[in-house]
């Protein structure tokens, strides 16, 4: 079992200074919450009137803002590494130019990628009462769906067929396009069983085990994300865990098999703005996860009554999950005790309903761009394993190519395109 330990950058006191708590849980009032914001929010501001020293910092400041990962970034020290590059070159400039989030234009925007996809599957209800709830939350996936450029596929909301819904399953994603950039996401809703070795989610007729599900999605090399809201769903996350997905369950074992509820305040999460805990105009998946946890957990505070759910996200591959209470707004900030990598950033990447400026960027340089920002936060878990000067001679280029990303797409269109 992990054991908690705050991380080093919380204690660092040279970095508090950076510490930007954007939980919503935390900040309860909007006056609060721009009071915290003040350090992004004034590099921005900066750019047009303060010296070139300091505009080199600001325009800095607006690529690193655009890079979504702003107040964590701060806590890289990177704006040391500004500071010390600014000095030692003056007014040079590196690249960076402020770009105003959702009005970025794309010169190859308009790919011929496949479109993210949704698979939602509504198990066997038992019960009336039940099959109404998996039904609605279906339902929430579905408008989610209609909002964004997601299509929606659903197995278990119709009359059974003459195929089982465990065949219909394995046809559809077998139906996938296997190589991609854009997502596939599978959602199950409904209950679970384990018997001490093989986990299953209910279906009308045969059930679907973790390792049926590990099988047919072996063949799809795309981001891919799970999300079990099932009951006993803990042991699905061991079984599909594997570096590219992020895999959700609604309780941490496999023995936890009380009916869940984790599902109801996901569906309802996925797209709701008030989720969108680092106000960046879009809700990720870690942002859903987050405030589907804290509500699932009010819900049981609310009735009295001990939670029988513990949720658990997984994103790095590593088959281990991190529950929501190891995060301080949207930052891992808990260490396991045997030095495992947390989970978080790949899932902080991942939206049903992007923002206009994350939607228009094409598929592969937000992959690369994605792949660099990942970089830069395992970097950072390094830091204190690093000198000073191998942590920035690592963390340079990073940055810097990130903000030719964003230097890139933001130029206007050529006219003879
Ligand atoms: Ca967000
Ligand atoms: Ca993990």
């Amino acid at each position: 079992m992990r054991t908690a330990n705050w991380r080093h950058e919380v204690q660092n006191p040279e970095l508090h200074c950076a510490e930007i708590p954007n939980h919503k849980f935390q900040i309860s009032n909007a006056a609060q919450r721009r009071k915290h914001q003040i350090p992004s929010t004034k590099f921005q501001t900066n750019a047009k009137s303060k010296a070139p020293r300091f505009k080199t910092l600001s325009l800095y400041g607006g690529a690193v803002w655009n890079f979504g990962f702003s107040s964590v970034l701060n806590l890289f020290g990177i704006w040391n590494l500004v500071l010390g590059i600014s000095l030692a070159f003056g007014a040079w400039d590196l690249g960076f130019r402020p770009v105003s989030r959702g009005t970025r234009c794309f010169a190859s925007a308009g790919s011929s990628e496949a479109r993210p996809a949704v698979l939602v599957i509504v198990g066997a209800a038992g019960a009336p009462e039940y099959e109404a709830q998996f039904i609605a939350w279906a339902r929430l996936w579905e408008q989610a769906c209609a909002r964004s450029n997601a299509s929606f596929i659903a197995v278990g909301l119709d009359e059974p067929g003459t195929s089982s819904d465990r065949s219909r399953v394995q046809e559809i994603l077998a139906g996938q396009t296997p190589e991609t950039a854009a997502p596939l996401w599978l959602v199950l809703i409904g209950h679970g069983t384990f018997d001490g070795r093989t986990a299953r989610f209910n279906l009308r007729g045969p059930d679907l085990s973790a390792r049926d599900l590990a099988e047919w999605l072996r063949p799809l090399n795309r981001p891919l994300a799970v999300i079990n809201a099932a009951s006993a769903s803990a042991p699905f996350l061991r079984e599909l865990s594997a570096p590219g997905r992020i895999v959700i369950t609604a309780t941490k074992s496999g023995f936890e098999q009380n009916y869940a509820r984790f599902g109801q305040y996901f569906a309802a999460a996925i797209v709701d703005p008030a989720a969108d805990l680092d106000k960046d105009g879009q809700t990720s998946l870690l942002e859903a996860f987050l405030s589907a946890s804290h509500a699932t957990g009010q819900f049981y505070t609310a009735a009295g009554r001990l939670a029988t759910e513990h949720a658990l996200l997984d994103d790095n591959g590593d088959a281990l999950g991190t529950p929501a209470e190891w995060f301080r707004g949207i930052r891992p900030v808990r260490r396991a005790q045997d030095g495992a990598a947390l989970d978080g950033y790949r899932a902080h990447q991942l939206h049903l309903l992007p923002s206009p400026g994350e939607a228009g960027m094409p598929p592969q340089v937000r992959a690369r761009r994605d792949e660099l920002e990942l970089e830069v936060m395992t970097l950072r878990d390094r830091k204190t394993q690093l000198s000073e000067e191998e942590y920035f001679s690592k963390l340079e280029p990073l940055l810097r190519e990130i903000a030719q990303i964003y230097e890139q797409i933001d130029k206007p269109a050529s006219p003879n395109k």
